[in-house]
């Protein structure tokens, strides 16, 4: 099992924002900006260099799922939606998550 499906088996604690059929949000452990969330598939897609066609439909649901936070947060001003993939991305965690970062101005280009 992946950490994140641990995490959504209720094994191991999160603070959760959101929950649907398809996927969670969580607060990210490591807080990098006032808001940061991790919004996660239900059914693991390991990386998104690995992921299907048949994977588009839950793709989809995971960005306008970060879109809707985004609102409900409040993030008027903008914010940021964050893939990492593979070892030079800075991936972690081998479970595709979308990091939804804001509530300060982010900065261009990530390091
Ligand atoms: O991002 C993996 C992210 O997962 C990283 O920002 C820390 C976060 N993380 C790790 N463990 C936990 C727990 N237990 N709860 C909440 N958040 C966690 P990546 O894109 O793979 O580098």
């Amino acid at each position: 099992m992946t950490l994140f499906e641990k995490i959504i088996a209720r094994e191991i604690p999160a603070t959760i924002a959101h929950e649907d059929e398809h996927c969670i949000a969580i607060h990210d452990i490591d807080p990098q900006a006032p808001v940061h969330l991790l919004v996660i598939p239900k059914r693991v897609i390991t990386r998104v260099g690995e992921a299907q066609q048949t994977d588009a439909n839950l793709l989809g649901h995971l960005l306008l799922t970060a879109g809707q936070l985004a609102r409900a947060l409040g993030l008027a001003e903008g914010f940021r939606i964050v893939i990492n993939n593979g070892p030079h991305g800075g991936e972690a965690v081998p479970h595709l998550h979308v990091h939804l970062l804001g509530g300060r101005p982010l900065t261009w280009p990530p390091g």
